[in-house]
Parts: structure tokens; C-alpha cells; sequence
């Protein structure tokens, strides 16, 4: 009797798909961005660009820029695009009145995840104003005494 054996070999394909999920939160990098920015700049002038990194695929990955939190009265002077990150002075300065800002700036994915990015912006002073110039004087007034040089 011949016994035979049979050594079946094959491969098995499997395909599996890891479906990504929203496990990362969009990171600062760095995460202070400063600059420093002359009290004249005109409306317009690109501060400084924030940028925030989340590992995540597509929306989940995706990372929208916004100012979460800017000190009393600064919030008028700046803006930031949302996609970009472009931090952008929209405002007047005035060094003269308000030289240090640090302004949050929120980092979300499309799933809520978040960073807050600091942006830090030192103004420089411009020569603005002109001197002032304190006279004291005493007003005088001189008579010509007209009178005794008609008199002879
Ligand atoms: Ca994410
Ligand atoms: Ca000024
Ligand atoms: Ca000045």
C-alpha cells in the first residue's frame, strides 16, 4: 500500500484597512512664536505664521487657527487666517501706549482636539512724536515813544 502525503502550501492574502482615528491632537511647533514688530508697521504686515502639527489623516488631521484669548483692547489689532496660520497686524500700534503682547491662539482638528499656540509680540519704538518744546517766556511788548521823536 502506498501512502501519500500531501503538503498543501498557499498563501493567504488578507487585507486589512486600520481606519484612522482622531487620536491626535494638533501640537505646537514650537510652541511660542515671537516676533518683534515696529509701532508704525502698516495694516497688513504678516507678524509671524503659527503652525501646529497633527498626526491624524484628512479632516481629523486638519488644523484650524483661531485667537482663543488676546489681552483688553487687542483683539481689534490682530487676526490670523484660519487655514494658513498667517498671524497678521491689523490694527495701529502704539508703543507709546501698549508694548508687549501675548496672544493665544487656538490649534483645533475637525474632532475638537486642541492647542493653544502662543504668539508673542514685542513693539519697537519709531521716532513718532515730535518734541515738545517748552518756552517759557514773558511776554513783552516794546513802545517806541513815538511822540518824543516828533516833539522838536
Ligand atoms: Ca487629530
Ligand atoms: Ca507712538
Ligand atoms: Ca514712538
Amino acid at each position: 500500500k502506498l501512502l501519500t502525503t500531501m503538503w498543501l502550501s498557499g498563501t493567504i492574502q488578507i487585507v486589512i484597512t486600520v481606519l484612522d482615528a482622531n487620536d491626535n491632537a494638533p501640537v505646537c511647533s514650537p510652541a511660542e512664536f515671537k516676533t518683534n514688530v515696529k509701532e508704525n508697521s502698516v495694516k497688513g504686515t504678516v507678524l509671524t505664521t503659527v503652525s501646529a502639527s497633527d498626526a491624524d489623516e484628512g479632516p481629523h488631521g486638519q488644523v484650524r487657527y483661531s485667537i482663543s484669548n488676546a489681552p483688553k483692547g487687542s483683539s481689534e489689532l490682530f487676526d490670523i487666517d484660519e487655514d494658513s496660520g498667517v498671524f497678521t497686524l491689523v490694527g495701529k500700534l502704539d508703543y507709546e501706549k501698549f508694548r508687549h503682547y501675548e496672544i493665544d491662539v487656538q490649534a483645533s482638528d475637525a474632532g475638537g482636539n486642541a492647542d493653544v499656540c502662543k504668539v508673542i509680540i514685542e513693539v519697537l519704538d519709531t521716532n513718532d512724536n515730535p518734541p515738545t518744546i517748552n518756552i517759557m517766556s514773558t511776554s513783552s511788548s516794546i513802545s517806541e515813544d513815538l511822540y518824543g521823536s516828533f516833539k522838536s
